[in-house]
């Protein structure tokens, strides 16, 4: 299939972009260097170092044979040139990765809410259009999060919802609260692309993921400057991946609160299989289908748990640490997010055990040089008197 990745430099776009290439799928990439812009106005960088597109592509293509095609420009700004990679390239699928992807780094201030936003929400109404313009019948994957349901006192469906009221019955998406700037970008979008399957029939896969963790793929271990970018500040860093940082340098792992939030996790393998699912699987004409994408949930106290009982199996101390939540969510609730659509399209998940974590803290250890301890305690609280 021709499929055109945008947001091709980023954790998850590279690894993707590989995975479909080795799977035999003619593969373009797209992306502008925005994340790394926003990694040094936060002044963090990742863990690994990561060559640019350019040159990781020539190495894939050296080792592998496979080739992947490059398109470097601005989504949210520059419609016109969507339009003409699209026209020029042809996909039959678009993989949208392309956005700010922190809850965090969008609550910092106004000018970061609203960079969030004008980059997620203009970037995909760009994306909408182009496709208009072009050909409808692409199909249109887009990331998504768990994080767009919040944490209801009910169960999660996978994006819909039946409701009965009344005395009569309606299916309508499933209500959002959203925790934070980012993740209501990605409600906007989610609104935006079921308005278009409705009057344009387009075909959209909204893929609702939990936290990925994780930094190797099958094909990133193939050679070291096929890395992908790994993250362990309090900004880009997800908790997993952070958590096992600071194992590695043996500091006490920083639980928010209580450490009683409960998130869907899945391994960043999983994201590659999914995707494939759901690019194997199109939508239908004129359908905006949902996937809660995410293989099992934990607490944040039991995510740490389970890094300090990794570590006691390789003789390392680890304490866990109790920090003041820098954000304004629940420590305490409920979670039922049901997650079957992919499995029953025939995911098979990579559970998270210690054995992996152990693998992790290794891998970590590769790049002990890099890691900058000065940018893993929380600085920024979200409350309203830190707003700017
Ligand atoms: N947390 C800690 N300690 C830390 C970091 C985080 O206790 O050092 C807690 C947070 O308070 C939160 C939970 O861990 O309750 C998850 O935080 P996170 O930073 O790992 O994840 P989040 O901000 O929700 O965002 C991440 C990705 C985002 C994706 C989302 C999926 O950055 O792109 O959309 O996970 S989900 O969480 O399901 O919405």
């Amino acid at each position: 299939m021709k499929v055109l990745i945008l947001g091709g430099d980023g954790y998850l776009g590279w690894p993707t972009a590989m995975y479909l290439s080795k799977k035999g799928h003619d593969v373009a990439v797209l992306d502008n260097y925005i994340k790394r812009f926003w990694e040094s106005q936060a002044e963090v960088e990742p863990l690994t170092p990561v060559n640019n597109l350019n040159k990781r592509i020539k190495i894939w293509e050296n080792l592998t044979q496979n080739k992947i095609k490059l398109f470097l420009g601005d989504i949210s700004e520059n419609s016109r040139f969507l339009n003409n990679t699209i026209s020029d390239f042809k996909p039959e699928a678009i993989i949208h990765y392309a956005e700010q992807p922190s809850a965090p780094f969008s609550m910092i201030s106004q000018h970061n809410c609203i960079e969030t936003q004008r980059n997620n929400v203009l970037g995909t109404l760009n994306l909408i259009f182009a496709i208009q313009r072009n050909n409808p019948d692409i199909h249109i994957i887009k990331l998504g999060t768990m994080g767009e349901y919040g944490t209801p006192n009910i169960d999660i469906e996978e994006g819909w919802l039946k409701i009965n009221h009344n005395g009569r019955s309606d299916k309508v998406l499933y209500p959002k609260r959203p925790p934070s700037f980012y993740h209501l970008s990605k409600v906007h979008d989610s609104a935006n692309l079921e308005f278009v399957c409705r009057s344009w029939d387009f075909r959209v896969t909204d893929l609702n993921q939990g936290i990925v963790y994780g930094i190797e793929t099958d094909e990133t271990i193939i050679d070291d400057r096929l890395c992908t970018s790994f993250h362990y500040d309090q900004y880009f860093g997800t908790v997993l991946n952070r958590f096992i940082v600071q194992a590695y340098l043996g500091i006490p792992l920083t639980v928010y609160g209580k450490g009683g939030q409960t998130r869907g996790m899945l391994n960043i393998k999983d994201t590659l299989k999914c995707v494939e699912i759901a690019l194997n699987n199109p939508a239908s004409k004129g359908e905006f289908r949902v996937f809660n994408q995410f293989t099992e949930q934990f607490t944040v106290l039991e995510l740490a748990k389970k890094v300090k009982k990794a570590c006691i199996m390789i003789g390392k101390e680890v304490d866990i640490g109790l920090y003041p939540n820098p954000r304004k969510e629940l420590d305490n609730h409920y979670f039922n997010a049901k997650h079957s659509a992919l499995v029953d399209l025939g995911l098979e998940p990579e559970y998270l055990n210690e054995d992996f974590i152990i693998k992790m803290i290794n891998t970590v250890s590769k790049y002990s040089e890099r890691i900058d301890p000065s940018i893993i305690e929380p600085t920024h609280f979200w409350n309203n008197k830190s707003a700017r």
